[in-house]
């Protein structure tokens, strides 16, 4: 063996720049996996404290400048950067492309926002490196022991960092949480439209909560009951696991410490990110947009107490049989992720469509089966569906969300009318039956909308027995005139 291989093969797999949580925790993953990794961080002493610590009597090398830490990796060199998404990105994508050769690979593991990705994808492939942008979901836990990995960009990168994406990934069933999700911005794009699904996912759940705690009444330990219930069936998920758990969390005076909680949500941008897109592309993507929408809510505390002491409620008091509501609020919250997840997929569909992607459907459902936030039996449903049928239009037209829909329905509706009687808020379970019912609907009043449209614009209207593509005004007041405005969608 040649000098010259002997050491490319004492050089490391793959390097990792930024080692906060998710970047140490990838970098053990890969460590465990028989992976040689070097790794590199602004402030160098943390390398140091890892190496020390976390990272004691490993084969990690450490290294304080970005020269010798990309000189320390084999060829062709596979550059992870776990760091602050934005600007840092692209400031650390100029500084180690002087040391970069034509093949080498940068991959963005963090929460970037898909636009930029694209943009990257192209520069970096004009000085022939190769880029890729991966979603990397799962937090602290997913990254140490199998997150789930949402990598796209430039495929041309994908045979040299698929061994180590698809062994570092969780496994289910013996198949990775990773595959190549499309080109460019693909893969960021994916882990956008997961992380709003988990903002609708958890506000349904909120929800669910609202409704057995103020309008059933019901106390922590009966709720945690129900969730322990719940997790065994069809909603059997992580996010339902961890909301179980929380309910048994008490404070020294026996209390549940949810209750001490400021009831404000936080928000980090990617729901927003994934509404807006929605927007942009013309996609009813109504539960998750309530989802933001509702974190928003609980923001204005302060304007909520006062107007908790002026505006009434005129709501009932529960009198029912409880058991029974339960039953059909686990039915609305099944329901209406059902809606959730058909919406982030019509999405999905729309974006391939506009960006000129080819998505995996299917095999979205499976790499976000395992190691992510949103993971649950559920996904593994929507897999098959995509499965039966490669081709589906919309999840709901499959035999399967079909009959678990009509068994949901009645539960639903009861379920949403019974919190608006009690005055409980519940945006998510609401909105998505409102879009069931417009979704199902072979007739909606948008012809009222169109006949006011060319009444105050002259924007003309289609008629249902000419043929479409042909307009028509009318002179509703017989004071305008004949000419009509131009037809076009914005
Ligand atoms: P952070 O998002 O907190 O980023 C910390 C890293 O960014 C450190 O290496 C830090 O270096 C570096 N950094 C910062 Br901050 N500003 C910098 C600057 N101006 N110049 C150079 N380096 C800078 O860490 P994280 O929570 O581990 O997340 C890493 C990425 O993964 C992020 O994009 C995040 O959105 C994404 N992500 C996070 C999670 C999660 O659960 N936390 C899950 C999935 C994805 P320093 O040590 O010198 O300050």
């Amino acid at each position: 063996m040649s000098t010259m291989v002997q050491n490319e093969k004492a050089k490391a797999d793959i390097g990792v720049v930024g080692l906060a949580v998710m970047g140490q925790n990838l970098v053990l993953n890969m460590n465990d996996k028989g992976f040689k990794v070097a790794v590199y961080n602004r402030t160098t002493s943390k390398v140091d404290e890892f190496l020390e610590g976390p990272a004691k009597d490993t084969n990690i090398i450490g290294c304080h400048d970005l020269k010798k830490f990309v000189e320390s990796l084999q060829i062709p060199r596979r550059v992870m950067l776990m760091v602050k998404a934005g600007p840092v990105v692209d400031a650390f994508i100029e500084q180690l492309v002087p040391y970069l050769d034509k093949g080498d690979i940068i991959i963005d593991g963090g929460n970037s926002l898909f636009n930029d990705s694209d943009r990257r994808t192209h520069e970096l492939h004009k000085k022939g490196i190769l880029f890729v942008g991966s979603g990397v979901s799962g937090g602290e836990e997913g990254a140490r022991f199998g997150p789930s990995l949402m990598p796209g960009g430039n495929h041309a990168a994908w045979s040299a960092i698929k061994p180590i994406f698809q062994s570092i990934a969780a496994q289910v069933d013996g198949e990775a949480c990773c595959d190549w999700v499309g080109n460019d911005g693909a893969g960021h794009y994916v882990k956008m439209v997961h992380n709003g699904i988990e903002y609708g996912d958890m506000q349904l759940i909120c929800e669910a909560y609202q409704m057995m705690r103020e309008g059933l009444g019901m106390s922590g330990d009966e709720i945690q009951q129900v969730f322990a219930e719940w997790n065994e069936g069809v909603l059997d998920s992580y996010l339902i696991e961890i909301t179980r758990d929380i309910l048994t969390v008490k404070e020294p005076d026996g209390s549940l410490l949810i209750d001490h909680i400021l009831d404000t949500a936080g928000q980090k941008g990617t729901g927003k990110w994934t509404g807006m897109n929605a927007l942009e592309l013309g996609i009813p993507l109504t539960l998750i947009g309530e989802a933001v929408f509702a974190r928003c809510l609980s923001a204005l505390k302060d304007e909520r107490v006062t107007a908790s002491n002026v505006l009434p409620a005129f709501a009932g008091e529960f009198s029912g049989d409880k058991a029974e509501m339960v039953n059909a609020i686990r039915d609305a919250l099944y329901a209406s992720k059902i809606i959730s997840y058909a919406q982030g997929y019509m999405l999905m569909r729309e974006a391939a469509k506009t960006y000129g992607w080819e998505l995996n459907y299917g095999g979205i459902a499976l790499m976000w089966r395992g190691g992510c936030i949103i993971r649950s039996r559920f996904l593994g449903n929507i897999r098959d569906a995509f499965e039966r049928n490669p081709q589906l239009e919309n999840m709901l037209l499959d035999s399967f969300f079909i009959d678990a829909i009509t068994e949901a329905l009645p539960g639903w509706r009861k379920a949403v009318v019974c919190a608006i009687n009690l005055g409980v808020p519940t945006p998510t379970f609401s909105s998505a039956l409102a879009f069931y019912d417009g979704y199902r609907s072979e007739r909606l009043p948008a012809n009222l909308l169109q006949a006011q449209r060319d009444y105050f614009g002259a924007h003309t209207y289609e008629r249902l027995d000419k043929p479409r593509g042909e307009y028509f005004h009318t002179n509703w007041t017989g004071r305008g005139g004949n000419v009509s405005a131009s037809t076009y969608d914005a």
